[in-house]
């Protein structure tokens, strides 16, 4: 088999243009790299590459080709999304599904010497317009009316994060592959795990009849020589474990055949040698969903993964890296990559991989009621078989859900029809119920499935109980409830909540004049795609803060309050360990520069939220849950004129480690100026992957005003956990001014401050750089904390102090 490559120069023309440009790569890419349109995330740009995308374009480039005896194939991995491809003049197929890999043999079509391609990409709003006028399939409402109709990342069509910027292009691999010899058509490795020990099976299917090996590279650099579709027993595994859990050690399969001792396809898969079970079992309080790796349970930490960048040429190996080395940084081990955009590229799972993150996989549907027709049917189990077929070898996967949401918006009759008389309905039981689970048994069955995101077990039962299943939760947010509403709640697996917040002032002057910069403009509220948003981010802050009276200070305050708010919520569910095995925040990352849920944004950015998760998913945790007047408040607008309140704190050691820890919990409660008026200290002892909670603390109605407790966690002389806790919500604490200030030495940056701060953000106007910590409190005095990358300059800092 001898592939040979189409990517590289192309032509594109239509509507007018004519320009080069490099595949993988698309309209957008084209003409932005050949300056022919303005940047489409600058201010309101957005509408006007919008209409850009109305038109049709061809794609063309031209070959030379060697004719030689044996059939030849055109293979796409990727084309977005409504094509007409001819070679030669010739038609040789239409296509419409970007998730898909399509093969078609152009034998006939090729001649000597040189050939040409051309792909015709339709515009898709007319078509789906076309399309859903004849039959309405209701979707979410912030999205391209029509947008089911079409396979393509329904994000790039519009979301509650994301511009409509439905481009179009050839995204991935385009080649010619010459079928001169016998092929690998199909290499699954089995695993079997036995009392420690470990035995592999390489399924190797092939075309015709060839000589088959099978090599395996461990970790430590051996070779070895494995039988095809035998079971042999891999000696000394390493085993593969999730980030903060272990190591990640991978082994190289290999698959070659040989005819006339020579080698004539290969075909190779990294893998981890490790099991990885979907616990769902009754017990006391309903049905368990959690994670078991090698036999152990554990605590999923981390965040939801959305496409990043609408632009997909731009989204590379080397940005995708940083990203998950980033959640690496913040101890996730596991991250949900959502529905509604696309099946990620090979490196993201090999990135996975090394890092140890699992990966909780939708298939790629969302929000939206689908096609029920057969060719439908068709291109989507294509679609499935493609993708699972490409990347189920990876240590990473963890679990395939069969979207996102569909269960829940029909259950909630979100979409009109109630589920009982919605036509839906066996569709619905026929895809993910059905058809997914067969596929998903057939080509790997040894990953998890569940129908849904959230589930209760499928079947329309109850998709919000919180005692089954996994669960999205978003009364805090979009039902305006407080954020400690989260406290009632015990859910078995939360694998979607969030909160708003603007991304930070270097973010907006990218995109921005200066008089757009006032959150009601009409670029900040193009670049704000959630209708009611910017109320909730002032009404959660009417409840939390003093007024800001600048733009810049307002940006902070609402990082603030999406950091507060599921740090609430996540430290409330690890105390309840065991019950709840599992915290999937919304969402890790942008599409675009936007206002949004996104703990990182879309320049790379860490957002509070970011630097406090690196701390509430720190394996080894103390953690406060207090009570005080906001704690008794009952909704964000509630009258709050008459408080009936205790002062009590619980303090919590949270393990979730392998190994046993010792340690020391000292606690304060102090004044306004940190000093001490009460303190104490005791010892922990803390089993492995569990949690102990400490007597309770009852500071008998202290002076809210101008009291707080401050706690730390020590392990062998080295404090590993901290954090203060106020009794009233922070714009009624009487803050001093903390006159915070710093000193550069080398590597190494000491914050010091005059009296208590909260949320201290170390931060420069001019320059971007990564701390070891960031936005945490103080007591007075100093904390140091390490310059990861960048060169500080011009520091600002500031606190809770100044937002007024
Ligand atoms: C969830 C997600 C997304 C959405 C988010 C915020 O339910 O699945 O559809 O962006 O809510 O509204």
């Amino acid at each position: 088999m001898k592939a040979i490559s189409l990517c590289g120069e192309w032509r594109m023309t239509g509507n007018g243009y004519d320009c080069t440009g490099t595949v993988p790569g698309s309209l957008y890419s084209f003409l932005l790299n050949a300056g022919l349109m303005d940047d489409p995330f600058y201010r309101d740009n957005e509408l006007k590459a919008f209409e850009l995308a109305n038109h049709d374009y061809a794609f063309f480039r031209t070959f030379t080709y060697v004719q030689k005896d044996a059939p030849v194939f055109l293979c796409c991995d990727g084309l977005d999304t409504l094509t007409d491809i001819t070679v030669n003049g010739t038609h040789v197929a239409q296509t419409d599904n970007m998730h898909r890999s399509y093969r078609f043999d152009v034998t006939a079509l090729l001649k000597n010497g040189e050939n040409e391609i051309r792909i015709l990409f339709h515009a898709v709003d007319p078509y789906i317009k076309k399309l859903d006028k004849q039959e309405y399939l209701p979707g979410s409402a912030d999205t391209m009316k029509g947008f089911p109709y079409l396979r393509k990342a329904h994000c790039m069509m519009g979301w509650d994060w994301g511009p409509r910027l439905p481009d179009m292009g050839i995204w991935r691999d385009i080649y010619l592959l010459e079928a001169d010899s016998a092929e690998i058509t199909d290499f699954r490795i089995e695993q079997r795990h036995d009392a420690g020990r470990v035995f592999v099976t390489p399924h190797v299917c092939v075309s015709q009849d060839a000589d088959v090996t099978v090599t395996v590279t461990t970790p430590d650099g051996k070779q070895l020589y494995l039988a095809a579709n035998e079971e042999s027993e891999i000696k000394d595994p390493a085993l593969w474990w999730p980030n903060t859990l272990g190591e990640q050690p991978l082994y190289n399969f290999v698959a070659t055949i040989s005819e006339n001792g020579v080698t004539v396809d290969r075909v190779e898969k990294r893998i981890g040698l490790r099991t990885l079970k979907l616990i769902r079992e009754k017990d006391v309080y309903g049905e368990s969903f959690y994670h078991e790796v090698n036999g152990v349970a554990f605590f999923a930490m981390g965040a939801d993964y959305i496409p990043e960048d609408n632009i997909l040429s731009r989204i590379t190996k080397e940005r995708s890296k940083k990203l998950l080395l980033n959640c690496k940084e913040a101890n996730f081990n596991a991250i949900r990559v959502w529905g509604g955009g696309y099946y990620p590229d090979d490196w993201f799972f090999d990135l996975c991989d090394e890092i140890g993150l699992v990966v909780f996989l939708d298939l790629m549907f969302a929000c939206a009621k689908y096609p029920s027709d057969r060719e439908f049917r068709k291109n989507i189990q294509e679609e499935i078989k493609d993708n699972l077929r490409r990347f189920r070898h990876h240590a990473c996967i963890a679990l395939i859900c069969g979207n996102n949401e569909l269960e829940l918006c029909y259950y909630k009759s979100l979409y009109g029809k109630s589920i009982e008389e919605c036509p839906f309905k066996q569709t619905y039981y026929e895809i993910f119920e059905g058809l997914f689970p067969t596929l998903v048994k057939e080509l790997c069955p040894d990953i998890p499935y569940v129908s849904s995101s959230p589930t209760s077990g499928g079947h329309f039962l109850d998709p919000e109980n919180d005692d089954y299943g996994d669960s999205h939760y978003w009364d805090v947010w979009h039902k305006d409830k407080p954020f400690i509403e989260y406290r009632k709640h015990y859910f078995r697996y939360l694998s979607e909540f969030g909160f708003q917040s603007f991304p930070c002032e270097k973010t907006v002057n990218a995109f921005t004049k200066e008089e757009d910069r006032n959150i009601f403009s009409r670029v900040m509220e193009q670049h704000q795609r959630n209708g009611t948003a910017n109320g909730k981010i002032l009404s959660y802050l009417s409840a939390t803060f003093l007024y800001p009276q600048e733009f810049g200070t307002l940006l902070y305050a609402s990082q603030l309050l999406q950091a507060e708010a599921i740090r609430c919520g996540v430290e409330h569910l690890r105390r309840n360990r065991g019950r709840c095995m599992g915290t999937l925040y919304w969402q890790l990352n942008d599409i675009w520069p936007v206002a949004s849920w996104a703990s990182i944004d879309y320049y790379g950015r860490w957002k509070a939220l970011h630097y406090v998760a690196k701390r509430f998913f720190e394996p080894v945790m103390i953690s406060c849950e207090e009570t005080g007047e906001t704690m008794t408040r009952k909704s964000v607008n509630a009258e709050h004129s008459v408080y009936d309140y205790a002062t009590k704190a619980k303090l919590c050691v949270h393990n979730d480690t392998l190994r046993d820890i010792t340690g020391t919990v000292r606690w304060a409660l102090r004044d306004a100026e940190g000093s001490i008026l009460k303190s104490d200290e005791t010892q922990v002892f803390v089993c492995a992957m569990s949690v102990t909670y400490l007597d309770e603390l009852d500071f008998c109605k202290t002076d809210v005003q101008t009291t707080y407790i401050s706690y730390e966690l020590e392990i062998d002389a080295e404090v590993v956990s901290s954090g203060t806790a106020l009794f009233t919500t922070p714009k009624h604490f009487a803050f001093r001014d903390p006159c915070p200030r710093c000193e550069i030495d080398g590597d190494r940056l000491t914050v010091y401050a005059d009296a208590y701060a909260k949320y201290v953000e170390i931060d420069s106007p001019d320059c971007d750089f990564r701390l070891s910590d960031n936005y945490f409190d103080m007591n007075a005095g100093q904390k140091t904390v390490k310059i990861l990358d960048g060169n500080p300059e011009n520091i600002r800092i500031r606190s809770v102090y100044d937002i007024r």
